[in-house]
């Protein structure tokens, strides 16, 4: 079965907004803001939900620039998440149980202490080139064990 995500990051300038997980799928970790497309919804109406829960501000001006296929070995289920680039946004970025959010500059983005997939797409995101990717994994991740990815494909779409 597929399984449907959104993950978004606002870029503001030089600056990107992440968030540290603080628990559950992905704790320890900085990421984007997103998650589950619950059934009945659009990609959009899912991550502007997901904004607001984890970080208390709502996407105003935002693109889709991304497409990221995830599988691993021995699993049959694919992860497709959709990436959105967000320019606009209400509200200000408030710490939830969920994210504790902080701003870096694209130099400063931690890609040691991100999902290892992030440090291959970045680019493409930063430099506002639509993309689709795939990434197979040794296993999915889980708190002890972060899955090593064994192949993957990046390319610009037009
Ligand atoms: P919840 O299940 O907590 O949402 N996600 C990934 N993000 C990156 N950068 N790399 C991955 O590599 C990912 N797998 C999942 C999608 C999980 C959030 O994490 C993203 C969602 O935004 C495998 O609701």
């Amino acid at each position: 079965m597929n399984q449907v995500l959104t993950l978004g990051i606002v870029c503001d300038g030089e600056r990107v907004l992440l968030g540290m997980k603080k628990r559950g799928f992905g704790e320890g970790r900085w990421n984007g803001f997103g998650g589950k497309v619950e059934e009945g919804e659009t990609l959009e109406v899912a991550l502007c939900r997901e904004f607001e829960e984890e970080v208390c501000i709502v996407p105003q001006s935002y693109e889709e620039i991304g497409l990221l296929k995830f599988t691993f070995d021995s699993v049959p289920d694919i992860l497709e998440v959709h990436i959105f680039k967000i320019d606009e946004f209400s509200g200000e970025p408030f710490e939830t149980e969920e994210m504790r959010p902080k701003w870096f500059t694209h130099s400063e983005i931690p890609f040691s202490d991100m999902w290892s997939d992030d440090v291959y797409w970045f680019p493409y995101l930063l430099e506002s080139k639509k993309f689709e990717g795939h990434f197979h994994f040794d296993r999915p991740a889980d708190k002890n064990h972060e899955g090593k990815i064994l192949g993957y494909e990046i390319e610009e779409i037009f």
